[in-house]
């Protein structure tokens, strides 16, 4: 075949994704003329030695590519080996994406401060609760105390965790016993994430570390000043400014457009942004104004994990996840989109102008060419959001594109906090982790699996998900999930309480009794924290070993597309879970650096990287890794 012949041939969408509405907006965009991230795709092929993560372009001798079949048959100029190269591409991966949730952290904290002393009026401390909670957990004294003195001192402390030089971040105070003596010994304890990721950038430059252990090492630092640093800052304290979800009815798909009002989706991570536009939204004089302009009202939907925090804390439905960002524009019912960080393609820009929506750029971090970018001030976040609101509700008045809304809407239970799960699985044991782990030590839940993390097209769309999860409930293990993994098994139908009947009889039994689904859902990436926490509450509970490393949990990103993926996979693996990855992974099988991270990391007492690309074997090495540790545990049987 002709390479023109080849570029002519259509794309069958049915092979791409099986979310039925997405494939519905990409014939539409076939249609229309319009090129998207799938249709790019079938253009483009991956680099296979930038996918093995054997090009280096840290300096100007290069780039060096170490292709050859003997990847230690040749070095960089400067002599770098495979191990090196293959550490430093993975140590600034760990990077950027520790770099990306902490800043996100860094930001809630700025609220928080600002909350605190009394600067921001349009956010409050909604779950004093939690505040008083996390605050004892972390060692400030409670009892008898106003809350606001409490806050001043969580600030205090919680700034620590990114700008601290020496000593241990606050919620290291989180971390079992156990656990937190392998770190200490392997001096990975991390001082503070400003800290850690600086460090990586400077020991990748060109003749520095170049010892592939002592650079995962910093990694491994690195990861964990993400997962109990930044993320856990973002969780916890989005959580007290916001509400600690709890289980809510919400719905999930393209089908909760609405053609007769104005649609407004936000899509990004920081919840600050989210909240504002929930408040704008709800003024009777925005509302007022949309119905002068002809509409029955305004229609508020998230997307990816702006819409994952939004969608189990308050109930508000979510358009879609990475891999439907650009579907979702294509329906033409968009009549704004607002954007903060992270995940935005910025095809989204072009894309939103051929279809008339109107499309906002918020963060002063992120400006994306053609993008109207009013920007979000957390002091007056009502300003830009209402702007926004004005722009949608002239385009709802000015639409010219088709509409064609894809008529699917998937309902389910969001909103699974790690708080939650400790009263749901409660009865007599309410507020403890001692229902779970009985469970589990009993044999009707067999382990529990996080899968979670982005979509992406070079496998098919939410497939790697679903069936995944799917083999892991038939199995009798009990799956919890963030991000847009979550949006992948919503839309299959996994979180209502009646998909319990695709579990094992064991797992079955236990979620009809509490009336809970088989899969939970956590909210966004950065809620993998809640993760981190329940694992260690399961810890602290008892009857399952004395470090995380001894749980019988496993961790999974099918389809994961970003970097900080990479770090969470490695902040859970530093913690001392299995971890298995899809699509690709980088590094060549045989190194030594892969090596490490396959096996030499769970000799230290950590957990381990792994890697499938199918689905059902992914599901089975995670089961074979639970049933591995309840051996171990002498629970087999
Ligand atoms: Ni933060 S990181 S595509 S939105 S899960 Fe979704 Fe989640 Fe990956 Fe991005």
């Amino acid at each position: 075949m002709s390479q023109e012949e080849k570029k002519q041939k259509p794309i069958n969408f049915r092979d791409v994704s099986i979310c039925e509405a997405t494939i519905q907006m990409l014939e539409k965009a076939a249609k229309d003329g319009v090129e998207t991230a799938f249709t790019r795709a079938a253009e483009m092929k991956p680099c296979p030695i930038g996918a093995d993560s054997a090009c280096c372009k840290h300096c100007f001798m290069g780039p060096c590519r170490l292709n050859s079949k003997d990847p230690y048959a040749k070095t960089g100029i400067c002599g770098a080996t495979i191990d090196t190269i293959a550490a430093r591409n993975f140590a600034r991966m760990v990077a950027s994406g520790a770099a990306a949730h902490t800043d996100h952290g860094m930001s809630m904290l700025d609220v928080f401060r600002e909350v605190v002393n009394g600067r921001i009026k349009d956010y409050q401390i909604k779950d004093e609760t939690k505040l008083r909670n996390v605050a004892a957990s972390i060692g400030i004294e409670v009892e008898g105390r106003e809350t606001m003195d409490i806050a001043k001192d969580l600030y205090e402390e919680l700034e620590r965790t990114y700008t601290q030089v020496e000593g241990e971040i606050p919620f290291a105070k989180r971390v079992p016993p156990k656990t937190l003596e392998t770190w200490h010994k392997l001096g990975i304890v991390p001082r503070g994430a400003m800290r850690e990721i600086m460090e990586i950038m400077h020991r990748t430059h060109i003749g520095v570390d170049q010892e592939y252990n002592n650079i995962v090492k910093q990694c491994s630092r690195t990861a964990l000043s993400d997962g109990w640093g930044g993320s856990m800052v973002a969780t916890e304290l989005s959580d007290i400014l916001f509400g600690t979800p709890k289980p809510i009815v919400a719905g999930v798909n393209m089908g909760y457009l609405k053609e007769d009002e104005v649609n407004i989706i936000v899509h990004g991570h920081e919840p600050n942004l989210f909240e504002s536009m929930i408040s704008s939204v709800n003024d009777p004089a925005n509302i007022e104004k949309a119905k002068a302009a002809g509409a029955k009202g305004i229609n508020l939907l998230g997307m990816c994990c702006s819409g994952a925090e939004v969608l189990g804390r308050h109930g508000i439905p979510h358009a879609g996840n990475f891999m439907s960002t650009e579907a979702v524009i294509v329906t033409g019912a968009v009549d704004a989109m607002a954007v903060d960080v992270q995940c935005i393609m910025q095809a989204l820009s072009k894309l939103s102008e051929c279809y008339g929506t109107r499309f906002f750029t918020t963060n002063p971090r992120a400006k994306i060419d053609g993008a109207t970018h009013i920007e979000f001030h957390e002091h007056t976040p009502r300003e830009c959001t209402d702007k926004i609101v004005e722009m949608a509700v002239n385009r709802f008045q000015n639409r010219t594109a088709r509409i064609e809304i894809p008529n699917r809407r998937d309902l389910g239970i969001h909103g699974f906090s790690h708080e939650y799960v400790n009263y749901m699985l409660g009865g007599k044991f309410r507020g403890s982790y001692t229902p779970l782990n009985e469970n589990i030590i009993n044999g009707r839940i067999r382990g529990v699996a996080g899968v979670v993390g982005c979509t992406n097209i070079r496998v098919k769309h939410d497939y790697v998900h679903v069936e995944c999860v799917k083999e892991l409930i038939k199995n009798n293990v009990l799956v919890v999930q963030t991000g847009c993994s979550q949006i992948s098994l919503a839309k299959a139908g996994l979180m209502k309480p009646d998909a319990a009947v695709l579990a094992g009889d064991g797992l079955r039994e236990v979620c009809e009794t509490v009336g809970m689904p088989p899969v939970l859902s956590l909210g966004s990436c950065v809620d993998n924290s809640r993760i981190l926490i329940a694992c260690a509450e399961m810890v602290r509970t008892g009857g399952l070993g004395d470090s995380i490393a001894d749980l019988p949990v496993a961790g999974a990103a099918p389809e994961y597309m970003s970097e900080k993926a990479i770090s969470i996979g490695h902040y859970f693996v530093a913690s001392g879970v299995y971890t298995i990855f899809g699509v690709t992974f980088p590094s060549i099988e045989g190194t030594k650096f892969h090596k490490l991270l396959f096996e030499g990391l769970e000799e230290q007492g950590l957990g381990k990287w792994d890697f499938a690309v199918d689905p059902i074997e992914m599901a089975h090495k995670m089961i074979a890794h639970i049933d591995k540790k309840r051996m171990a545990l002498g629970i087999m049987g």
